[in-house]
């Protein structure tokens, strides 16, 4: 069977389990997952690369998860909506993910249209479908057929709302489904040489993952309007041998928001600090040390200006013509 390569985009609600699913396809956190709303806020790229077996041809699939489909009320939404465009934007399958246990009209709806204005073959994966089953005993075969059999109507209901080329329930967090959704992909996608060397598994400089690891860290351990008031741009990235140095900026909107972020005695942001140090380490493979700061800028959400600066590949595209200048 010939080679097979594509890119497929993972388009859905906020909170569906996107980011989850593309960290489970590609074995390694790539993208910070949050139980709140509206957590991923760029397009990030994860390379799967698969060995043919049989009935399933070898092929490279580069997913790219998106930010949560939303009606945009600032200028920070409004990226976000456009970074979802820019990544179906000439893909060659989209997953339309919905959660299983929650559908709303209205979002449906708005997402079955991006998915056919783009003229792509689009799966619907059906996600979080453990929590169908019963609680109390979720692997027992009657929970699993009481599951089952709540799938049934929303099957159907979905079938009939959209053309879909196929329809998988998964659950990403529990890894269910998975390699028949893989296999359904590798059909649909089209044949062709990998677009990336195979030891690649993203384009993210491991900056903007470090800058997203403290955020996930701020989510992790705010409330309220605190999680999207704030972003984090690093300072400082050195690499010196088995040491990273870090230094980065937590950005919120207002004082009372930095008053929390600090905590009393400056407990809070010690806390985030260590636990981001901890999953930095392990992300990074050397010793970190990390410093942290808190500023307030206000309105950042609704600054075009702010928001264009948050943007890694373009930071990416001046940190290298700074560079360039230099030598
Ligand atoms: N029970 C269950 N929870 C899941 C599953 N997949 C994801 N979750 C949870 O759902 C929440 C949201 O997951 P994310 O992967 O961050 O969702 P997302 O679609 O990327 O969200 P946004 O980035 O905000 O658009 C997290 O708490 C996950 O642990 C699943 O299959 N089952
Ligand atoms: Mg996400």
């Amino acid at each position: 069977m010939a080679f097979r390569s594509g890119f497929v985009c993972i388009i859905g609600r906020p909170n569906a389990g996107k980011s989850t699913l593309l960290n489970a396809l590609v074995g390694e956190k790539l993208a910070i997952i949050s139980p709140k709303p509206q957590t991923t806020r760029n397009r990030i790229l994860g390379i799967v690369n698969l060995p043919g077996r049989k009935g399933m041809a070898a092929a490279q699939v580069v997913l790219l998860d998106t930010p949560g489909v939303h009606r945009p009320d600032s200028s920070l939404g409004r990226k976000m909506m456009s970074e979802v465009r820019e990544a179906l934007d000439g893909c060659d399958l989209i997953l339309v993910m919905v959660d299983a246990n929650k559908q709303s009209e209205g979002t449906d709806e708005f997402l079955l249209k991006l998915a056919s204005k783009s003229n792509t073959p689009a799966i619907l994966v059906l996600n979080k479908v453990d929590l169908l089953r019963n609680r109390r005993h979720p692997s027992n075969p009657a929970s699993r057929l009481q599951g089952k059999e709540k799938l049934l109507p929303i099957i159907e209901r979905y079938s009939s709302s959209y053309k879909f080329a196929e329809i998988v329930p998964i659950s990403a967090l529990k890894r269910e489904g998975l390699d028949l959704l893989l296999k359904k992909i590798v059909e649909k996608i089209p044949s062709g040489s990998p677009y990336f060397p195979p030891d690649e598994i993203t384009d993210q400089p491991a900056r903007f993952m470090a800058a997203e690891a403290i955020r996930e860290q701020v989510l992790q351990a705010t409330s309220e309007e605190v999680p999207y008031a704030v972003t984090v741009i690093i300072e400082q990235y050195e690499e010196a041998g088995k040491l990273t140095r870090i230094a980065a900026v937590i950005y919120c909107e207002r004082q009372g928001q930095k008053a929390i972020l600090l905590g009393k005695n400056g407990q809070m942001i010690k806390q985030m600090g260590t636990a981001a140090r901890l999953q930095l380490e392990q992300m990074l493979g050397t010793k970190v040390f990390l410093e942290l700061f808190v500023k307030v800028r206000e309105n950042w959400r609704d600054s075009n200006e702010f928001i264009d600066e948050l943007d890694w590949r373009r930071q990416l595209h001046q940190l290298t013509s700074k560079q360039g200048l230099r030598s």
